[in-house]
């Protein structure tokens, strides 16, 4: 296999290793040994060499001199952030002393991994560490912070993460954006939709706020917070009474079409309007739009499903592209994730023959109570590739919890986090340039194979060297353990249950750099479902004590006025570039966005701070008084991260609830106060 770090001077294939649906094809320019620039590889078919601002600025990220280069040990009281520099070996035997010891004293589940997607390689995040955290027996975590919601709800209606080709939605004639915020989340989609715009294409944006998609759309829609089933249903309504339906498609392809004719018979537009805010008038619009429009194409975001409902509400705007036949139509159709497409040999890479033994699974949203109730206690925490501290809900309950002196915390990253403050041990990680992985995106149906560019920062190290380590200083035996990442890649794409994945081998990979799950049709001839159909009645919803037929249910009521959504910005990533000065500029500054009318009432005039509070925490935000948001909500954007002291912590106030399903987040459901600083 190549590698190219040898190499002092030069241009090499890469891949954007963020969590982020366009996974770009990159191209990274060496001089002297060093990234000097980083830029998108034209030759991408999807990405086509266009890449977004904070990955063109990864160079100084890269050599940022805030870059950890050593193990650390704590040195200062817990959460100082007062550490002092160790070996790795001293590091190594000081984890895995405890660990023996917490294993003896309290068993391994006395043990929490706890990691998420901050490098999107497939050996990094989920590879040689579940391996070893299988092996070890420790408790198991429920990664749900993301889209678990969203992507149960679309299993009901679709039986797995299958959506459009979104190379094929150049050729749709009506876009609905619906709760993404696509200009900034993904900006591909953006610039495929922009194609059709030219052949006369309409751009429609529902969302809660007036946001950067928004301003760019032919028509926004703005609507409540929680409302969007409602909204889904009354479209349904309107289209099975103006017989715009395609009845054919529905007899073929799907289950439940006369159940759900009657059923939503009780969603009149009037009715939605009240519960939504969108006016009848548009409801009607958009409805016939939407029956009369072809091919039509929905791009499904994250927004609605981070909801107590969102599980339900993705369930129901997903039965909408059958109604009207869409998923036979070049480019029509829908796409909530399309993991599937890539779906590779995980019970290879992540061995969960190696627990031997049933474990507890923890839900991640949870981390702050499990900290503080669970019994038996969390004794131990091993964090990598996500910033608990900044992205989790009940952000005060999550810190109070990593504070507690009886608990040992190890974290591994690239900086020291806000997370990182909190650890006993902490870890360097090296980048994603700096390691072998492969990529599979969850939007587009490119594979990418990363391999080392540059030799890794300081004595840092990648997550599958790390547990390579762990595991022989755990005394592991298994040969697994000793797996190459090339071993590891073929054992991945070994995957015969995946006919996508067929032509699809180390070699041809290694030659090719990216490769096209193997796709011959617009739709699949049978889906994942029990029925084999798109399931608009689902009795499995039924047997798990959901109602079967699409429904809207809404979000419980808090004490607090304002509904309140802590959205992601434009410049960061989660909150990954939240300490890097330029990034933090392109923002200007941590927003409240509050409609007039909701300001004048609390005397707050644009440009203002204001405090938000609710019995959850409080955060200090600057006001954008105008008509952005609708009255009733009031939305920010950015996982800022000041420490300590801070109050930009949005997450301090938003509630570990879970939502219907999946065991999802619902960051968007919370509800606060607010007041002029
Ligand atoms: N620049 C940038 N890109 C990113 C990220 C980032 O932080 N920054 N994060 C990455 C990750 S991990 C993810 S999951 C994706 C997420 O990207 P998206 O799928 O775009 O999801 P969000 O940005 O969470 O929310 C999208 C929109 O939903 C709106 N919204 C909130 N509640 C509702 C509702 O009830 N109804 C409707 N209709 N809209 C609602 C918000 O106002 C927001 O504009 O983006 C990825 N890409
Ligand atoms: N209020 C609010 N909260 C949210 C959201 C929201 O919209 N609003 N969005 C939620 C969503 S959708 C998500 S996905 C989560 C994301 O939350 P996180 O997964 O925590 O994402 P990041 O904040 O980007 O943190 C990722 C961390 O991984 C580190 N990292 C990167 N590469 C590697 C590597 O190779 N090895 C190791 N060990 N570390 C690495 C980065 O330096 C960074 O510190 O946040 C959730 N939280
Ligand atoms: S963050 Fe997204 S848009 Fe930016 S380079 Fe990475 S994959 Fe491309
Ligand atoms: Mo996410």
């Amino acid at each position: 296999m190549a590698s190219y770090i040898d190499e002092q001077d030069g241009v090499f294939p890469s891949v954007c290793s963020l969590d982020c649906p366009d996974q770009c094809g990159l191209l990274v320019h060496k001089k002297s040994g060093r990234i000097v620039r980083v830029e998108g590889d034209p030759s991408h078919p999807v990405t086509k060499g266009s890449i977004c601002n904070k990955v063109r600025h990864m160079p100084e990220r890269l050599y940022d001199s805030q870059r950890l280069q050593y193990p650390l040990k704590r040195i200062g009281k817990k959460g100082s952030g007062q550490f002092k520099r160790i070996s790795w070996k001293e590091a190594i035997d000081t984890i895995t002393d405890r660990w023996k010891d917490l294993i003896d004293s309290h068993g391994p589940e006395s043990i929490l991994p706890y990691s998420f997607y901050g490098n999107m390689g497939n050996l990094s995040a989920e590879g040689m560490d579940r391996r070893f955290f299988h092996r070890l027996g420790a408790s198991r975590l429920d990664r749900t912070i993301c889209n678990s919601a969203g992507s149960a709800g679309y299993r009901y209606t679709m039986g797995g993460s299958i959506g459009t080709d979104p190379e094929e939605t150049v050729h749709a004639k009506l876009f609905i954006f619906w709760g993404v915020n696509a200009v900034s989340t993904n900006m591909h989609q953006i610039a495929l939709a922009q194609k059709a715009r030219k052949n006369g294409a309409k751009i429609v944006v529902i969302d809660v706020h007036r946001n950067r998609t928004a301003k760019w759309a032919d028509w926004f829609i703005p609507i409540l917070p929680g409302t969007d089933a409602a909204l889904a249903l009354g479209i349904m309504h309107i289209l099975f009474k103006e017989n715009l339906t395609n009845k054919e498609f529905l007899e073929t392809y799907t289950v439940g079409s006369e159940e759900l004719r009657e059923h939503v018979a009780q969603y009149d537009p009037s009715y939605v309007s009240m519960l939504t805010g969108v006016p009848a008038g548009d409801i009607y619009k958009l409805a016939r739009m939407y029956g009369e429009i072809s091919p039509s194409f929905i791009r499904i975001g994250n927004g609605p499903q981070h909801h107590d409902n969102g599980g339900m509400c993705i369930r129901t705007i997903s039965c909408l592209p059958a109604l009207t036949g869409q998923w036979l139509k070049r480019g029509g159709g829908a796409i909530k994730g399309n993991s599937a497409f890539l779906a590779h040999n995980s019970d290879a890479l992540q061995r969960p023959d190696l627990l031997t033994h049933n474990t507890r699974t923890i839900n991640m949203n949870l981390i702050g109570k499990a900290l503080h109730e669970l019994e038996p206690p969390i004794r131990s925490l091993y964090i990598y590739g996500c910033n608990p501290a900044v992205v989790a809900p009940e952000g005060n309950r999550v810190r109070e919890g990593l504070l507690r002196e009886d608990l040992f915390t190890v974290v591994h990253d690239l900086f020291l986090t806000e997370t990182a403050e909190f650890a006993d041990i902490v870890l360097p990680a090296s980048s994603s340039f700096e390691n072998t992985d492969f990529y599979t995106s969850y939007w587009h149906h490119y594979i990418q194979l990363q391999q080392p560019v540059i030799k890794p920062w300081g004595e840092s190290k990648s997550n599958v060297e790390v547990f390579r380590m762990l595991a022989q200083g755990m005394d592991f035996n298994d040969s697994c353990f000793q797996d190459t990442e090339e071993e590891m890649i073929r054992q991945a794409l070994d995957h015969p249950e995946n006919p996508y994945l067929n032509s699809i081998t180390f070699e041809a990979l290694a030659e090719e750099q990216y490769m096209k799950a193997d796709r011959n049709t617009l739709f699949p001839e049978t889906l994942p479902t029990p029925s084999g159909k798109i399931e608009l009645y689902s009795q499995e919803m039924e047997r798990d004590g959901y109602p079967p037929l699409p429904t809207y249910m809404p979000i419980p009521e808090e004490s607090f006025p304002l509904l309140f959504v802590p959205a992601p910005n434009h410049n960061f990533l989660n909150s990954t570039f939240s300490n890097n000065e330029k990034h933090r500029n392109m923002e200007k500054a941590p927003q409240l966005f509050i409609h007039e009318e909701d300001a004048i009432l609390r005397g707050i005039a644009n440009g203002d701070q204001v405090i938000l509070w609710n019995d959850r925490g409080e955060c200090s935000l600057q006001a954008s008084v105008g008509q952005d948001v609708l009255p009733g909500a009031v939305i920010s954007l950015g996982l800022w991260a000041d420490f300590p002291g801070t109050k930009q912590l949005v997450n301090s106030l938003t509630p570990d609830r879970i939502s219907d399903m999946g065991g999802g987040a619902v960051f968007f459901s919370g509800r606060v106060e607010v007041k002029k600083a």
